[in-house]
């Protein structure tokens, strides 16, 4: 069966949203050749099962069941190339997206000869719905950040809901940053300016079942995605989220020093030494938290993880120190040596934690790999004794 549209839904855990959207797609696409491919990210609430069972009645149906993967954007992209259909639409698979304008939309990107068509919120006939007033808000601040330096003036950045043509896609699929949740905002923002797009009014509807995956994370990588986007080729974002750490550590330093300077019945070096303990282990645990939340460190590796990142921070703070030290006494002023001594361990810190603290450990992860292999293996082979697989495989 050659198809005309597919609909990509990234899932996480939306078991009870998954049946009411197959039902609401076949009412609003009667008449079209469409396939519907889930992409779920090994949902603990069996979604990607789910969808399975599903398919032996629907055979337009498909998952693509992800294990150790997590991220809307990612999702989205690898539901996009995995379609058979030349038309893409993408929405949110938790009911909020209005299914029902679906065939205006296919009509428009094949009628007007478009690339891209957005499902818009904030055009004549749109509308936010009932959706809380704070969240139209961050929606709006999100937008007019967006439209900075952006060569398409889109109503609705912010949607998650668009269509889009194969093809007009893979030439661009290279140059995504893949970040966060505002994939829309990424294709346009990487697509260049030959992109023909067009927007479709819809009501936003409010989500009935499951929980949102809205967090502080998603604020963080929106913004990742747009110096990723804007100063990609000029900056680390990884080395820039560090130094922002370590810049709030300084502060915060300074403050809890004062604190127990006033407050406190203690010395200076004792209070000195209390507060860099405490801002060190603050400033690990945010950069584990935030910086390297993809490498995460847990359990005994956490305490490991700890103690290299004090050993390489204190290194840092003995080079910081007799670096500003040498060119303050070659007549930099003092502001302009400490800096240049913050700047240096600030690159020092980032460069060694990168290489130790959270280096990508290959070998820990290629013998879960093969432990994996191993126990597929044993439940492979008949009774637990044949040959099984290959205990190494390519
Ligand atoms: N595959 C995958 N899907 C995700 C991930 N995070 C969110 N989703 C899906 O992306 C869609 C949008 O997520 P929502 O949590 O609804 O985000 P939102 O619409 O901005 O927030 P609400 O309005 O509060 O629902 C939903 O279908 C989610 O299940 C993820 O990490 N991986
Ligand atoms: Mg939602």
């Amino acid at each position: 069966m050659a198809y005309d549209l597919a609909i990509v839904l990234p899932t996480f855990n939306e078991s009870a949203n998954v049946a009411p959207m197959i039902d609401r797609l076949a009412r609003a696409l009667a008449g079209v050749r469409y396939e519907v491919i889930f992409v779920d990210d090994d949902s603990p609430d069996g979604t990607a099962d789910l969808v399975r069972r599903l398919e032996r009645d629907h055979p337009n149906l498909r998952v693509i069941h992800r294990i150790g993967r997590r991220g809307l954007a990612s999702a989205t992209i690898e539901g996009i190339l995995a379609a058979a259909a030349p038309v893409v639409a993408v929405m949110d698979a938790d009911l909020q997206h209005d299914e029902s304008i679906l065939p205006e939309m296919l009509r428009r990107i094949n009628g007007d000869n478009l690339d891209l068509v957005v499902g818009s919120r904030n055009i004549q006939g749109g509308s936010m719905g009932q959706f809380a007033a704070w969240r139209v808000k961050l929606s709006q601040l999100g937008r007019r950040l967006s439209l900075i330096g952006a060569e398409h003036q889109l109503s609705d950045p912010m949607s998650g809901f668009f269509m889009v043509r194969v093809d007009s896609f893979e030439r661009f699929a290279h140059r995504l940053s893949a970040i966060g949740f505002k994939i829309l905002l990424d294709i346009v923002l990487s697509a260049g300016p030959e992109l023909r797009i067009g927007e479709v009014p819809y009501r936003f509807r409010l989500r009935e079942h499951g929980e949102s995956k809205l967090d502080m994370m998603v604020g963080l990588e929106y913004f990742e995605l747009l110096v990723d986007k804007h100063l990609g080729s000029l900056v680390n974002l990884r080395f820039i989220l560090f130094a922002l750490v370590g810049a709030f550590g300084v502060g915060l330093h300074l403050l809890i020093l004062s604190a127990l300077l006033r407050v406190g019945n203690i010395g200076f070096a004792k209070a000195q030494t209390l507060t860099t303990f405490m801002v060190m282990l603050l400033n690990f645990v945010l950069n584990n938290t935030v910086t390297y939340r993809d490498r995460r460190l847990r359990g005994w590796r956490f305490l490991r993880g700890l103690v290299t990142f004090c050993l390489a921070c204190g290194l840092g703070v003995v080079a910081n120190v007799a670096i500003a030290n040498d060119v303050f006494h070659r007549g930099l002023p003092w502001w302009l040596a400490a800096l240049i001594g913050l700047m240096f361990s600030a690159v020092w810190n980032f460069a060694v934690t990168s290489m130790t603290t959270w280096r990508q450990d290959r070998r820990s992860s290629e013998q879960r790999a093969r432990r994996r292999i191993e126990a597929a293996a044993k439940l492979a082979a008949p009774h637990g004794g044949g040959e099984g697989l290959p205990a190494k495989s390519a």
